[in-house]
C-alpha cells in the first residue's frame, strides 16, 4: 500500500503497447501526447530525413529570445524554441538516429514546461513502443533461449537513481526505472523481481517477442554463434540526455541488450556510472554498444568526471573510448567486433559524442533545431 501512495507522485501510466496500433498510427507529436497522457497505443513516424542544423547549439551559449521558423535541409518546418535566459536548456541528446524523434518529443515537453526528468522519460518510451526497434523494449531481439529481457536506468540532477535489468513482458523499462527510483528505497531490481514490481505497480506485462525478431532468433538458432556485429547487433540501445529551461539534468538508458546474450546476461544500460551518469552540477553521458566493455571502465562516469576535471563534452567521451581501446590493448583482445559511444552534455548545453568505429550517430535537439550528427571514431 505504502508502494502506491508514494507513487501518486509518478504522473507516468503504464500503458500496454498494441502493436497493430502501432503501426497503424501516424505523427510523433500525437504520440508524445498518448505517451504523455497514457492512452493505449503509440506512434511514431520514422525514417524522416535528418533536419540540418543551423549552427552550433548552447555551446555557443547564445540565447534566443524569440521563436524562429527555419526550414532544415529535408523541408520540414524547423521552429527553434524559446530558451530561459537563466539556463541553456532546454535540450536534449540520444544516441542514434532515432534519437531525431526522441530528442525532439522531450524537448517539445520541457518547451511546455516539463522537467528534465519528465521529458527524458517521455522521449525514450516512444523508442521503447516501436517494435521495429530491434534492441529497446517492444519487438527487442531475445536472448538466447528466446527471451526478450529489459535492462533500463534513470538519473536525475539529484542524483536519485533507479535502474531495472533481466526484466521480462513490461515495455517500458524506463518508467519501470523511475517508480524503483521514485516508489521503492532501493535502487535496482532484477529479473523476477522487477517484473514482480512492475505487475505489483500496474504496468501491464505483454509479450515482447515480435515476429520479426523470433525469426532472427530462429535463424540465429541455426548456427547459435554469439558474433556481435558493431552497429548491427549491438545497435539500438537508446541513451537520452535532457537539460530542462531550469538547468536541470536528467537521463535514461533503456535497452533488450545484447541480442541472443545469455539468458540472466546484464549489460551497461542499466548500471549507473557505466550506462548513464548524470552530475547535476557538472554534465551527463550514456553509452551505447558492447556493454562489458563500458561496464569494465565505469564508461559514463569517466566521461562526466572528465568534464568535471575540465574537459569539454566531446574530449571527454573521446578520452573514454581511448581508455576503452587501451585496455584491450593491454589484456590482448580482438576490438574487431566491438563497438561502443558516448554522448555527453554539460550544463552550459556543449555537448559531445565519440565512438570506437565507424557508423555511431547522435541526434542534438536545441533552440537551433534537431540534427542528427555522424560521430566521430577513433579506429576506421
Ligand atoms: C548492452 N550496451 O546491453 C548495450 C547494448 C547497446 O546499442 O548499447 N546496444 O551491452
Amino acid at each position: 500500500m505504502w508502494l502506491r501512495i508514494f507513487c501518486s507522485k509518478n504522473p507516468n501510466p503504464f500503458a500496454a503497447v498494441k502493436r497493430s496500433d502501432f503501426l497503424k498510427t501516424i505523427g510523433l507529436g500525437a504520440l508524445g501526447s498518448l505517451i504523455a497522457t497514457g492512452a493505449e497505443s503509440a506512434s511514431g513516424a520514422r525514417n524522416q530525413q535528418p533536419v540540418a542544423s543551423n549552427g552550433a547549439e548552447g555551446a555557443s551559449g547564445a540565447r534566443n529570445q524569440q521563436p524562429v521558423t527555419s526550414y532544415g535541409a529535408s523541408g520540414a518546418r524547423n521552429q527553434q524554441l524559446v530558451t530561459s535566459s537563466r539556463a541553456f536548456g532546454p535540450m536534449s541528446i540520444g544516441t542514434w538516429p532515432f534519437a531525431e524523434h526522441t530528442t525532439r518529443a522531450a524537448l517539445e515537453a520541457m518547451h511546455k514546461g516539463s522537467s528534465a526528468l519528465d521529458a527524458v522519460e517521455l522521449g525514450v518510451k516512444i523508442c521503447e513502443a516501436d517494435p521495429r526497434e530491434r534492441s529497446v523494449g517492444l519487438g527487442g531481439r531475445p536472448d538466447r533461449d528466446g527471451r526478450v529481457t529489459l535492462d533500463a536506468c534513470i538519473m536525475d540532477h539529484l542524483g536519485n537513481i533507479g535502474a531495472v535489468a533481466s526484466c521480462e513482458q513490461g515495455v517500458h523499462g524506463s518508467s519501470l526505472a523511475r517508480a524503483v527510483m521514485e516508489c521503492t528505497p532501493h535502487v535496482m531490481l532484477v529479473g523476477d523481481g522487477a517484473t514482480q514490481f512492475a505487475r505489483e505497480q500496474g504496468f501491464p506485462l505483454q509479450n515482447l517477442l515480435v515476429p520479426e525478431s523470433e525469426a532472427e532468433w530462429k535463424k540465429w538458432l541455426e548456427k547459435a554463434e554469439y558474433q556481435p556485429i558493431p552497429n548491427i547487433e549491438n545497435h539500438d540501445t537508446i541513451g537520452q540526455l535532457t537539460l530542462d529551461a531550469e538547468g536541470r539534468l536528467a537521463g535514461c538508458c533503456t535497452t533488450s541488450g545484447m541480442a541472443f546474450k545469455m539468458h540472466g546476461r546484464v549489460g551497461d544500460s542499466p548500471i549507473i556510472g557505466a550506462g548513464l551518469y548524470v552530475d547535476g552540477e557538472v554534465g551527463a553521458a550514456t553509452a551505447t554498444g558492447h556493454g562489458e566493455e563500458v561496464v569494465r571502465t565505469v564508461g559514463s562516469f569517466r566521461v562526466v568526471a572528465a568534464m568535471k576535471a575540465g574537459k569539454s563534452p566531446q574530449q571527454a567521451c573521446e578520452d573514454a573510448v581511448r581508455e576503452i581501446h587501451q585496455l584491450f590493448v593491454r589484456r590482448g583482445k580482438p576490438w574487431a567486433d566491438t563497438q561502443i559511444g558516448f554522448i555527453a552534455m554539460d550544463l552550459k548545453g556543449r555537448v559531445g559524442g565519440f565512438a570506437l568505429r565507424p557508423g555511431f550517430s547522435y541526434a542534438v535537439a536545441s533552440a537551433k533545431g534537431v540534427e542528427v550528427r555522424p560521430s566521430a571514431f577513433l579506429l576506421a
